[in-house]
């Protein structure tokens, strides 16, 4: 068994435990109230779900198990792995093991090929990615042991094992996505010696002569894992989980909703944007030509994407970090350059419309820039690196809810008619 997985055998048991005596005993106290407003308005903070691999206060931003992310930026993905399902970091031993497990599972059945070749060459990278995931449904060892006859106390472990083969495949999934769509050549076969986020860099095909192109991709995998349980992707993957569809089904269903670009797709509607500035200006736009673009954006009807949240009131702490990566690594990069500018602009132009919440930017605004700079240029292919990178936090959700046997979930609706006769109108 791996080190992982033995870990996990012996802290479920006792998290269940612990869970069960806690709503035992509180159970009947209330936690949150709704208005119609909130019923209406997507049940915008309404304190309803339950996660614990991470959480988002508005002020402070991801918080992975307690720790804030500044201080795990760092990290290998494999890493924030071990971390979002045990609730610690690995040691050097553990890492090691579950660098050796995912390894051991990443070869991609052919079949998945196929399908992806033979989807129309101008499918979204998305609808690609997303595809073969499904497909592979067929491999899934919890649906196997499932129609076998399991014990509800041992749903986690076919569970654990679809994460970590769907994990593991996923970054030559997403690099043959990337190849195919963009007529980038053959597939290239996975480097055993490179690490989860370098192996995917190196099957991508894009030059990376001193490694940096690679760190940045570390990063980017760790930034996007997870972000708690009430986002879209997060709560439909919850929501098919909780049938007890398995993984292939609940995780695409997840991705489905992150190809929406009011969520994970904004991430490519971005880099568009400041792109279309600097063609709009002939190069990277002063300040006051991007305060005008702006607000013609604004006028038009549309969102300046990259900007906003429902739940964050500040800076998110991971477009600080892209930032940050940006200035130490590509200073001088035009692009980079206006991702920083509009920076200094956009959030006093969305601070005068008063509807809007948050005028500071998400983790979308940043990214892009350094994609591009390091020659990944085809940004419909922007949230498949989202999607890999979000797959840890959607599994991770996926064996602990099923380790802790929550119920099928079951909010209930009413008719506009009912909710006016509630509220006595
Ligand atoms: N530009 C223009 N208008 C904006 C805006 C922005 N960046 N952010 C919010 N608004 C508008 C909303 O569209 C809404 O208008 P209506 O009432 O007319 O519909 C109003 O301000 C109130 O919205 P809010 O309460 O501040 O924000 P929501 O919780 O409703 O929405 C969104 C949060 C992230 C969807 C929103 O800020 C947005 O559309 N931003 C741009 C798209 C984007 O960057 N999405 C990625 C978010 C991070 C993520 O999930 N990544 O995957």
């Amino acid at each position: 068994m791996s080190m992982l997985k033995e870990k996990l055998a012996k802290q479920f048991p006792q998290l269940k435990a612990e869970i069960g005596a806690f709503v035992k005993e509180h159970g009947d106290k209330e936690v949150s109230k709704v208005t119609l407003a909130q019923a209406y308005g997507g049940l915008r903070g309404v304190k309803g779900l339950v996660c614990d691999t991470s959480e988002v206060p508005p002020d402070k931003g991801l918080i992975i198990r307690g720790i804030e992310l500044k201080h795990i930026t760092e990290k290998l993905p494999e890493e924030i792995l071990w971390l979002l399902l045990t609730g610690e970091l690995p040691n050097e031993a553990e890492l090691k093991d579950l660098q050796k497990d995912l390894r051991a599972r990443e070869d991609v059945p052919q079949y998945v090929w196929n399908v992806l070749d033979s989807m129309p060459a101008d499918s979204h990278p998305m609808a690609m990615f997303n595809t073969a995931i499904l497909v592979m449904q067929k491999e899934s060892k919890y649906a196997k042991r499932y129609s076998e006859g399991m014990k509800k106390d041992d749903y986690w472990d076919p569970t654990y094992e679809d994460a970590l083969d769907i994990i593991a495949k996923l970054p030559a999934i997403g690099a043959y996505v990337y190849r195919k769509r963009f007529n980038k050549g053959p597939r290239i076969e996975s480097d055993k010696t490179a690490d989860w986020a370098k192996n995917y860099v190196h099957m991508l095909g894009l030059p990376d002569p001193n490694g940096e192109f690679s760190l940045m991709m570390r990063l980017y995998l760790t930034l996007h894992c997870d972000h708690e349980g009430g986002n879209v992707s997060a709560y439909t993957a919850a929501t098919v989980s909780s049938a007890l569809s398995d993984l292939y089904y609940s995780l695409s269903a997840g991705l489905n909703g992150l190809a929406g670009p009011l969520h994970g797709l904004a991430n490519q509607e971005c880099l568009g944007w400041v792109l279309d500035t600097m063609k709009k200006f002939g190069g990277s736009p002063t300040e006051e030509q991007l305060e005008k673009f702006a607000q013609e954006t604004l006028e038009s009807g549309k969102v300046v994407p990259g900007y906003g949240h429902a739940v964050l009131r500040i800076t998110d702490p991971r477009y600080d970090a892209f930032l940050a990566f940006g200035k130490k690594y590509m200073p001088n990069d035009p692009v980079f350059q206006t991702v920083e500018r509009v920076f200094n602009v956009v959030p006093k132009v969305l601070s005068q419309v008063q509807k809007i919440k948050d005028p500071w930017p998400n983790v979308d605004a940043g990214s892009g820039g350094l994609l591009y700079h390091y020659g990944l240029t085809e940004f419909s292919y922007y949230t498949v690196l989202f999607s890999i990178s979000r797959a840890l936090g959607i599994c991770s959700q996926g064996v602990v809810a099923r380790a802790m046997g929550y119920p099928i979930t079951r909010p209930k609706s009413l008719p506009t008619a009912a909710f006016k006769k509630l509220v006595g109108a």
